[in-house]
This record gives structure tokens, C-alpha cells and sequence, in this order.
């Protein structure tokens, strides 16, 4: 029995939620096997993070070339990109274009958030809940995206500030001058060190307020080499290929070589080779900087050194210079960023020696001091991987709720399914390499690998697919065993889930490398759906 009072009768074979790269492109694949779906946007356009994630400077760190999708070798052919990392204005055009191009849009609703999601356990179907609406259908696809539940933190006083607040996560459409304002900055992770320098120019003064520096290489953007483009498109097969074995899907292979066989004077041809370069290839100088910290810190010492010789006030410097493992933390690659210091309009306030007390009409109180604003920026992140799924009620067998099955930490097979959850797909859930590899390369396989799943369900003339116990067990005890030879778990970081209070303190992407998963996934349909219970 339906638990919801039925009002549209609606009924598809898949509900999407999420018009990001995930959903866009989830859609397209259940065109192709000719079913019927139905997204679900929150926004009132497509793109996902691209749509939300506005602020001033945002700009993707994976360079343009490999950032797409490359499903269609039409779309790869036609799309020219602008620059060697695209910013999100350029991006968010490229997803309007494949929505326009592969006719996407007719199945798409928007500014339609999902609220619920409860499987019937009688009628094997899922009834999804959008705002009053009531939606059925067979699978449910959750498109979500990985950074897409922002994270505001509960600033004691912040109802009492008279100026306007802004979320990089949630940023104005309008975009937002700041033209001779007093600008207050919360957070100093990829975002926040995107946004500084471009906000510096703007602002008549720009406050940074850090709780814990962090490393950022330079990006070197530059426009797009037409000779590069047309050599890449004239070889895009082979490109991709030779991506999608590297471990993180995109940029270059890592050094073969440990940092400590290297000599001091070869380490620092190495480190400077690849600060020039530009770009998060950074930590790929050497074969180990991931995992053993002897090493890693040759390369976090050598950043700090960087950060010296940028930064011209040598305590400001300092309390730029980061003391955790460089890479447990997601790397930042900036333009300007620390150079932004050099500035007589930008102040820097260790926020971490001296925490925010709370926020008054005018600005706010430090332990130790207090700063006029005009407007504050929250450049504090988001609730990663598993908020965006657990803002919904998700119900299972049994009324389970995801939420609470996920209580001490969510546990999944493959980052794709969950037990007692059947026929629900999480596209770069938890538990899949997800944030820690190209995010287009992950969701596009994510997005076949579920379609040609249903494909197989449908023929076979089942009604639902669900893992077993034991292999989703297996499978979250391969995932933390992979990331415990890390030195992830070292730092508190959003891919632990620390930013969170309260959040449990779990690894949650898979860092056994995206060629490893690709093959596991591989074997696992070539045994017939391995682990998994068709009925
Ligand atoms: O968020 P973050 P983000 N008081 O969580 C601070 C992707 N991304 O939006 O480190 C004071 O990294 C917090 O301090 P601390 C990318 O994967 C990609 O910047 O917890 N400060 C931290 O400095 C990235 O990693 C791109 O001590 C507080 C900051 O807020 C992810 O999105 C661009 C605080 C949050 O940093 C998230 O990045 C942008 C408090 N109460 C984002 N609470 C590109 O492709 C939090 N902070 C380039």
C-alpha cells in the first residue's frame, strides 16, 4: 500500500534526481535502452554544481580536454573550449548545449525538488515524493552529485548581521558587486582560494578568515591552444583510454619513483618542473607522496618554501604555510591566491588561534578582536557525499530509512547500490572512487554500468536487484583497507566527513584507483550480477 496519497498517477521506469552531469546523462542512456524516465531538478536549469557553484573565480581543476563527457564522439568533435581549465560560466554552457543537443530537457522538470523516496515492497516500485506529487516508478536513480548539500556553519549571532551573506555554494545568479565593501571570506578550501584574488580586485577590502591553511598549486590557466585542441580531437579515442587507466582517471601518470630515492637536488628539479606545469599533477610528482609521509613531506616543505617566496609579510607567510599531510586535505589549485596577501586591501585572521566568537549587527568577534563588515562570504563547503542523500527521506524494505542504516557511516556496494535498498542507484555514491577521480569519467561509467544493470534485470524478467549482505560487507571492509595505507585518514578533512559535526568519521570515496574499480565492476557483471540477489 502506497503510503503516499497518490495525485498525479504518474508512472515511469526510472526517476532521476539531479540534472547535473550524472542525471543529464542518465537520461540519455534510458532513452537508449527505450524507457521511460522522469529527472527531477532542484534548480531551474541544468548543471548541478555548475549551476549552483557561481562565486567569483569558480573554475574547474581538471583541465578542459578531460572534463567532458565522451559518450558522443559528435559532441567531443564540436565543442570547442576556451580555455585549458574551463571556468564554470564555460562549463555550465556546455551542459545547456548537450541538453539542447541530445533533446534532454522534454523529460526534465525543474525547479521540482525531491523530497522522499519510499520502495514499495509489494509492487517493487519506488514512490517518489516532489514537493505534493507523487511519482512511481521501478528504479530510482540518485544523481545527486557529491558536493551539493552546503554546509553553513551555526555562527553564533549570524540572525543579528545587518549585511548581506552569500554561500559559494548557493551563490546569486545576478552575481553580486562588491565595489568598495568591507568583505568578510569564511574558508580557505578550493573554493575560498578560488574566490579570494578575484574578490580582492573588486572589494575595497577583503578579509580572509582561515581556520587551517591549505596547500594550493598554481593552476597557470591559459587560453586554449588551438594546435593542442586539434590534436587531442584528432586522437580523443586513445586520449581517453589512456586516462581512464591512470588511477584518478585525468592528468598525468604518477612518478614511478619513491621522493626518498630521489636526491634533495632531483626532488627540488622535480617538484619545480611540476610547479611549473601547474595544476593538481602536483602530488604525482612521486609514487609515494600519498602514502608515506617521510616523502610527502619533501613536497609539503617545498610548497611551504613557495608560499615564502610568494608571500612578501613573513608572518602572514607563516600563517599561510600549512603543517598537515600536503593531499589528505583535497588539494587547491589557485590564480593568484597567495599572491592575493601581497595586497594592502586583503587581511589575513588565523581564525584557528583565535576562533569566531559570534556575529554582531556590524561584522564579527574573534576571541581576540572585532572586524566591520559589510557583507560575509561562507566559503565553507558542503555536507560531502552522503547530504545530498540523506536530505531525502530514502525509505527501503521494511520502512528503512537510508539515514538510519547509514547512521555510523554509509555502507554500499560499490558506491552504486545498498542493501535493503533495492533497485536504488547512487551514481558516485560512497564507497566508489567518485570525488578521488574524474568526476565526468566516473559518472559516465556509473550511468552505463546502471543501464546496461536494468538492461539485464528487464531481460531476464526480474522485478528488483539488491546486493547481499556479505558482499556489501566485503566491500566496505576493501574500501577502508585501502584507505588505511593511505595518509588520508590522517587529517580532518570532508572526504572523512570531519567538516561535520556529529558526521561519523568514515573514508568515504574509494581510493584503490579507478582502473582497479573499473575491472571489479567489470568481473562482477561478467559473473552474472556477482553479489547481488535478482528476484
Ligand atoms: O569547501 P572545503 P570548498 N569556522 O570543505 C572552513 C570541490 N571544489 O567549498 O579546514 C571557520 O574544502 C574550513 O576550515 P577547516 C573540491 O573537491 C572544486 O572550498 O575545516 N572556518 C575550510 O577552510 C573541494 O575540496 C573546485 O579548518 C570554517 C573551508 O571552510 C570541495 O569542492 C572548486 C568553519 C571549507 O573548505 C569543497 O571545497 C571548488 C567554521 N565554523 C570546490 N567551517 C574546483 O574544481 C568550515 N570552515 C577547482
Amino acid at each position: 500500500m502506497s503510503q503516499f496519497e497518490q495525485k498525479t498517477g504518474n508512472e515511469y521506469d526510472a526517476v532521476i534526481v539531479g540534472a547535473g552531469f550524472a542525471g543529464l546523462y542518465m537520461l540519455h542512456c534510458m532513452r537508449k535502452l527505450g524507457l521511460s524516465a522522469r529527472v527531477y531538478e532542484a534548480g531551474d536549469g541544468v548543471g548541478g554544481t555548475w549551476y549552483w557553484n557561481r562565486y567569483p573565480g569558480a573554475r574547474c581543476d581538471v583541465e578542459s580536454m578531460e572534463y567532458s563527457y565522451q559518450f558522443s564522439e559528435d559532441l567531443e568533435q564540436e565543442w570547442e573550449w576556451t580555455e585549458r581549465y574551463a571556468g564554470q560560466p564555460e562549463i555550465l554552457a556546455y551542459l545547456n548545449h548537450v541538453a539542447d543537443r541530445f533533446d534532454l530537457r522534454k523529460d526534465i522538470e525543474f525547479n521540482r525538488r525531491v523530497t522522499a523516496a519510499v520502495f514499495d515492497d509489494t509492487a517493487n516500485r519506488w514512490e517518489v515524493r516532489i514537493g505534493g506529487d507523487v511519482v512511481s516508478a521501478a528504479f530510482c536513480i540518485m544523481a545527486t552529485g557529491c558536493l551539493s548539500s552546503t554546509n553553513m556553519p551555526d555562527f553564533n549571532g549570524i540572525e543579528r548581521f545587518d549585511g548581506d551573506t552569500y554561500h559559494t555554494g548557493n551563490w546569486p545568479h545576478e552575481g553580486v558587486d562588491f565595489a568598495g565593501k568591507r568583505v568578510g571570506l569564511i574558508g580557505t578550501g578550493s573554493s575560498g582560494i578560488q574566490a579570494t584574488p578575484v574578490i580582492a580586485e573588486q572589494a575595497g577590502h577583503l578579509t580572509v578568515f582561515q581556520r587551517t591553511p591549505n596547500f594550493s598549486v598554481p593552476a597557470h590557466n591559459k587560453p586554449m591552444d588551438p594546435s593542442y585542441q586539434e590534436q587531442i580531437k584528432s586522437d580523443y579515442r586513445d586520449f581517453r583510454k589512456r586516462l581512464k587507466d591512470l588511477p584518478i582517471a585525468c592528468m598525468r601518470p604518477p612518478g614511478e619513483k619513491s621522493a626518498l630515492e630521489a636526491t634533495p637536488e632531483e626532488r627540488a628539479i622535480e617538484y619545480e618542473e611540476h610547479w611549473q606545469r601547474g595544476g593538481l599533477s602536483f602530488l604525482g610528482a612521486f609514487s609515494d607522496l600519498i602514502t608515506n609521509q617521510a616523502s610527502n613531506e619533501t613536497a609539503a616543505e617545498f610548497v611551504r618554501a613557495k608560499i615564502r617566496e610568494i608571500v612578501k609579510d613573513p608572518q602572514v607567510a607563516e600563517m599561510l604555510c600549512p603543517d598537515h599531510v600536503i593531499g589528505c586535505k583535497r588539494p587547491c589549485s589557485d590564480t593568484g591566491y597567495f599572491e592575493a596577501f601581497n595586497r594592502s586591501n586583503v587581511t589575513l585572521v588565523d581564525v584557528g588561534k583565535s576562533p569566531i566568537k559570534s556575529f554582531s549587527s556590524t561584522g564579527l568577534d574573534t576571541v581576540d578582536d572585532s572586524y566591520e563588515l559589510d557583507c560575509a562570504i561562507f566559503a565553507t563547503g558542503f555536507d560531502a557525499m552522503t547530504g545530498a542523500l540523506e536530505q531525502i527521506e530514502i525509505c527501503g524494505k521494511g520502512g528503512i530509512r537510508l539515514k538510519d542504516k547509514w547512521a555510523s557511516g554509509p555502507t554500499t556496494y560499490l558506491g552504486l547500490t545498498t542493501v535493503g535498498f533495492p533497485n536504488l542507484f547512487t551514481i558516485t555514491g560512497p564507497g566508489s572512487p567518485s570525488v578521488l577521480a574524474n568526476m565526468v569519467t566516473g559518472v559516465e561509467h556509473h550511468a552505463e554500468w546502471i543501464s546496461e544493470c536494468i538492461r539485464y534485470v528487464r531481460l531476464g524478467g526480474f522485478e528488483r536487484i539488491e546486493p547481499t549482505v556479505e558482499a556489501e560487507a566485503a566491500w566496505v571492509r576493501h574500501v577502508n583497507e585501502v584507505a588505511d595505507e593511505t595518509l588520508y585518514p590522517t587529517c580532518n578533512s570532508w572526504y572523512m566527513g570531519a567538516n561535520i559535526p556529529g558526521k561519523p568519521r568514515v573514508f568515504l570515496p574509494y581510493i584503490g584507483g579507478f582502473p582497479t574499480y573499473l575491472k571489479k565492476c567489470e568481473e562482477i557483471v561478467a559473473k552474472g550480477y556477482e553479489g547481488f540477489i535478482l528476484n
